[in-house]
């Protein structure tokens, strides 16, 4: 095997293990460090980290813990340019110079104003050989929360749809109407985990009274934020959204015109609230995505209905589109999707296909 061929298989593994602790490190990057020597035998894996749950410490240090002495000489794969500042922890980029590491090779740069291009000249400073961009593309789209909310000032937002075989995303009047099986139901679930918010229109919150929950066994306890859009406060108290309130954090963005009794009555229940500007009767999306970043939040994933999915796609707001696409056709009284796999707005590249049970996964992103 080449040397760049070792360097991509080490990354890719590397940028595996950082999944682990995605959308679990706040505003921190989920970010994988692996140490790698080679004695003469082929490459050893003698050290891995990845950022601990709630951002610190930071994976470097935690796999240069690991490799101790044998760090000395070894190459390290770090998914993100190692920091250069004193924060809470003191710079990676040290860390892994004292440590006596020979090569870095990193995969995405850091936009932080702190650390970009800083890091890796440490680095080179003290001697130590580097190369970048390794897989950055594929380690920017694992970390592209963190990408976007520091260079855009917001969370990514993650669209996502289910298509009947016929391009509809449901029934008028009929409520949760189930397009796709239980495989893909499940795979929709972990990656709500993986948000820091899920947003809904107030028009799907009523049509479905949906829960917006993560409900696989054994990670109740991972559901994210619910916030719906819903400037008037007409979030009636009695549904499944407002009764969970207590449990899992329910915001309601409400516009300055929204009712004040209503909105005590969603505040007793336990809801919270984000007043933003309002436009043409509509939130402010730029505003309430500002906000969102503003008080940590990363990524949100928007789950409907139609016009909501509309208003942040003509506000150019969405940067990663999944669509599942069940096998079974809704046909009459269907409500259509704003968007479907031969539609997807320019700039848009696709990053992976699948299926779930009987049902068609696809994902795109954006440059970020
Ligand atoms: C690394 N390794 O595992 C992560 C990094 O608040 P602090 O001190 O933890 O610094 C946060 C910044 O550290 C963050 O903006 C990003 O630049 C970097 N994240 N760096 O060397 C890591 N998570
Ligand atoms: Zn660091």
């Amino acid at each position: 095997m080449t040397t760049s061929a070792i360097d991509r298989r080490f990354m890719a593994a590397a940028i595996r293990l950082s999944r682990q602790h995605k959308g679990r490190t706040s505003t921190n990057p989920a970010v994988a460090t692996l140490i790698v020597r080679n004695d003469g035998n082929g490459p050893v894996i003698v050290g891995r980290g990845v950022t601990a749950i709630g951002g610190r410490p930071h994976a470097e240090t935690q796999a240069l813990a690991e490799a101790g002495e044998r760090a000395r000489g070894a190459t390290a794969y770090v998914t993100l340019e190692p920091c250069a500042h004193h924060g809470r922890t003191p710079p990676c980029a040290d860390a892994l110079v004292t440590a006596g590491v020979a090569r870095v090779v990193g995969a995405a740069t850091d936009p932080d104003p702190r650390v970009s291009g800083k890091g890796y000249a440490i680095l080179r400073k003290a001697g130590v050989a580097v190369d970048e961009r390794v897989l950055a593309d594929e380690a920017a789209d694992l970390m592209a929360g963190y990408l976007i909310r520091s260079i855009r000032k917001r969370p990514e937002v993650v669209l996502k749809l289910a298509l009947s075989a016929d391009g509809m995303i449901g029934r008028l009047g009929e409520g949760q109407v189930a397009i796709t099986g239980a495989t893909a139901r499940a795979q929709a679930h972990l990656m709500r985990m993986e948000a820091d918010a899920i947003v809904v229109g107030i028009g799907t919150a009523l049509a479905d009274d949906p829960w917006l929950t993560v409900r696989l066994p054994g990670l109740e306890g991972r559901s994210p934020a619910r916030i719906v859009l819903d400037r008037l406060a007409k979030l009636p108290v009695t549904t499944k959204l407002a009764r969970s309130a207590h449990e899992v954090p329910l915001m309601i963005a409400v516009g300055p015109e929204a009712d004040k009794e209503r909105k005590a009555a969603l505040a007793a229940a336990g809801a919270g609230f984000l007043a933003t500007e309002t436009y043409d009767g509509r939130i402010a999306l730029p505003e309430l995505l500002e906000d969102l970043a503003a008080r940590g939040m990363s990524s949100v994933m928007v789950e409907g209905g139609a016009d909501t999915a509309r208003a942040f796609l003509d506000d150019d707001l969405v940067d990663r589109i999944i669509l599942f696409r069940g096998l079974g056709a809704i046909g009459r009284g269907g409500i259509a999707s704003p968007i479907d796999h031969d539609h997807i707005p320019g700039g848009f590249r696709l990053v992976r296909e699948a299926r779930f049970g009987e049902d068609r996964y696809a994902e795109w992103m954006r440059a970020i």
